[in-house]
């Protein structure tokens, strides 16, 4: 299977775990869009909460009944993607741009369920640049302070600010994102906290002990990992 088709069966395998009744979170990003589709599919009697306002249109455009995380207590389920899946179902999200309001929805989930092509598992975290999100007031002087967590963590790169067609990338949330070309992250907790506790971030794209399994997609079919 190519890449695009694993996603698609991961997605469509992910699809099956919704019942009735439940409230599930819509992640982004083109494998949880086929999710999102396969779902919409069934025509279960369920409340979406999306992750983005592009997953929110799609699943919009599809009927699925939508409700905002402020409006239900708890969301059932969260089915979403990621850009690497590492040891201990560690991640990395944020290539999309969508993390913090990921991170929100994932963080009131009962359950996680992270849907990937093969080729996002990997031994250590780092290869993809780990996204930052930042408060864009000031934000350049808020990057030399990034640098100065990821030196602290003995990571000696500097974070770039996305853009796109020459624009900085503007978050749904109106927030700048700044991609750090790790390489290799060897202690993902100890970095989440250096950068969480720098003035101007809001979040990051480390999702640690956040996913309880992930559904990975490969040449012979669809893996489950816990
Ligand atoms: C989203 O899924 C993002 O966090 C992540 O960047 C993206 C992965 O993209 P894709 O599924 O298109 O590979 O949740």
């Amino acid at each position: 299977m190519t890449a695009d088709e694993q996603k698609r069966a991961t997605g469509e395998a992910a699809a099956a775990l919704v019942e009735d009744g439940m409230v599930v979170g819509l992640g982004t990003g083109s494998t949880a869009a086929w999710f999102v589709k396969a779902l919409a599919a069934r025509k279960l009697d369920i409340r979406g909460v999306p992750t983005s306002v592009a997953t929110a249109e799609l699943a919009a455009s599809l009927g699925m009944r939508l409700t905002s995380l402020d409006e239900v207590s708890s969301i059932d389920l969260t089915v979403d993607g990621a850009d690497e899946i590492g040891p201990g179902l560690s991640l990395i999200k944020g290539g999309g741009a969508a993390l913090l309001r990921e991170k929100l929805v994932w963080e009131a989930s009962r359950r996680c369920v992270c849907i990937a092509d093969a080729g996002k598992v990997v031994r250590t975290l780092g290869a993809f640049a780990l996204p930052i999100e930042v408060v864009a007031f000031a934000h350049k002087t808020t990057a030399l302070r990034i640098s100065d967590a990821l030196a602290d963590c003995d990571i000696g790169v500097r974070p770039r600010l996305r853009l796109k067609d020459g624009a900085p990338v503007a978050t749904d949330g109106g927030n700048l994102i700044y991609d750090a070309a790790c390489g290799a992250i060897p202690d993902p907790a100890r970095l989440a906290e250096a950068l969480k506790g720098v003035t101007g971030v809001v979040d990051h794209g480390l999702f640690l002990d956040l996913a309880d399994e992930a559904l990975i997609g490969r040449e012979t079919g669809v893996e489950r990992l816990v």
